[in-house]
């Protein structure tokens, strides 16, 4: 073991404990609230055509937001999950990639998703689990993959996609392919064990992979404060001897130039690197959740004065890329278009039963056969508990 490079720190002659809080983590911030740049910032590279898709990008998400919530509460959807406030990080993560990236995702990233292209349709029949879903149904709403888009189907168990996305970068690297690998977290799922096997594993075999932390202060009900007593999570990356950046999530050309560093030096090194964004989850953890039971109106507010989306807009215009009369005209033509994909989506039927167990092993074994016929006879017995199926049976 090579330990001379752990000989030649400070030297002290009385116990010195290091308290983690005192190690210092700069924040990279680029974009003001009001669209100026700070003096001196580091550009990414961005110009008028990215910029407007990255804009494009921030508006549908959240006109899609706002209207699957909206359709959660009228009964049409089960399920939904929205990142208002903190679709910065997506977006601005997801370009600075290249399309051949692969993206481990955990499931608050439509972000990357709307912007490598996902057409409205396949968000609709993902969340209505219709015959026309890629995923044939079997997974509840949120739960996309798209093979063609590089983007790994989302798993309910936190932090399973970490060390995947580790051995997936791993092997991008042994075949020679100068990708990167982009896998997404949350503080919370920071906190499983699959974190650290994943950055221990990506650090020692010099896997070429961004782990992008979504600090958005919240796991669920549960503050960051009570998730963890260190500095955030840039710190523990440090821990791994991994490189790590912390950036103000809520600023998109930050989160753009910081990913673009972070690719091009994962790529050029075969290493892995951390991105910690900081940001604030608006709106609450999902559907099912209610925030006003541990968290104050005031505190929201607070955060409402950080808007991400507003940010980028603000420097469009500054940048006289974007106007008033584009954004209203936007806006009407998403809504719009969410409403009539919903109403198409919500109609088409649900897939046929056999679907359930195609496409897990090249020939279904007999055990699964069997389970499949039990489910046709239970469904014969009580059709009015099933009146979709039933009827397709
Ligand atoms: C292994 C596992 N434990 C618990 C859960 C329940 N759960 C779902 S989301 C969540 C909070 C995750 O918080 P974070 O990673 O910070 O992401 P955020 O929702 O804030 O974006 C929890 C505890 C789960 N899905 N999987």
């Amino acid at each position: 073991m090579n330990t001379e490079k752990y000989q030649e720190g400070r030297v002290v002659h009385q116990v010195e404990a290091i308290d983690g809080h005192s190690v210092e983590i700069p924040i990279l911030k680029i974009l003001k609230q009001d669209g100026s740049v700070y003096e001196n910032a580091d550009m990414p590279a961005i110009d008028k055509e990215l910029a407007t898709k990255v804009y494009k990008t921030l508006a549908f998400h959240r006109v899609l937001d706002e209207r699957m919530t909206a359709s959660q509460r009228q009964g049409r959807l089960s399920f939904y999950m929205s990142a208002l406030g903190e679709e910065a990080a997506s977006v601005g993560s997801a370009a600075g990639l290249d399309d051949g990236d692969m993206m481990m995702a955990q499931y608050r990233e439509q972000g990357a998703l709307i912007f490598r292209g996902f057409s409205l349709e396949n968000f609709m029949n993902q969340m209505f689990s219709n015959e026309k879903d890629l995923g044939k149904g079997r997974q509840m709403p949120i739960h996309y993959g798209s093979q063609e888009l590089n983007y790994m189907t989302v798993s309910s168990p936190l932090g399973t996609q970490i060390p995947q996305a580790a051995g997936y970068a791993y092997g991008q690297k042994l075949k020679g392919n100068k990708q990167c690998t982009i896998c997404y977290f949350g503080e919370g799922a920071a906190s499983e064990g699959d974190f650290h096997a994943g950055l221990n594993m990506a650090a020692v075999q010099r896997a070429p992979v961004i782990f992008f932390c979504r600090n958005n202060g919240y796991a669920i009900s549960t503050p960051s404060s009570e998730q963890f007593a260190g500095n955030g999570i840039a710190s523990r990356g440090v821990g791994y001897g991994i490189r790590t950046i912390r950036v103000d999530g809520n600023d998109l050309l930050a989160v753009l130039k910081a990913t673009q560093d972070a690719r091009h030096y994962a790529i050029e090194n075969n290493k892995p690197v951390i991105i910690e964004a900081m940001s604030y989850r608006l709106g609450a953890h999902s559907t099912s959740d209610d925030p006003s039971g541990y968290r104050t109106r005031e505190e929201e507010a607070k955060y409402a004065d950080h808007d991400p989306i507003l940010r980028m807009k603000n420097w469009m215009i500054a940048n006289k890329w974007w106007d008033e009369a584009q954004e209203e005209a936007l806006y009407e033509l998403y809504r719009k278009d969410v409403l009539a994909a919903v109403k198409v989506a919500e109609v088409i039927d649900k897939p046929a039963i056999e679907e359930l167990i195609t496409d897990v092993y090249d020939v279904a074994p007999e055990h699964l056969e069997q389970q499949l016929a039990d489910l046709k006879e239970h469904i014969k017995k009580y059709p009015d508990a099933y009146p979709v199926t039933a009827g397709r049976l």
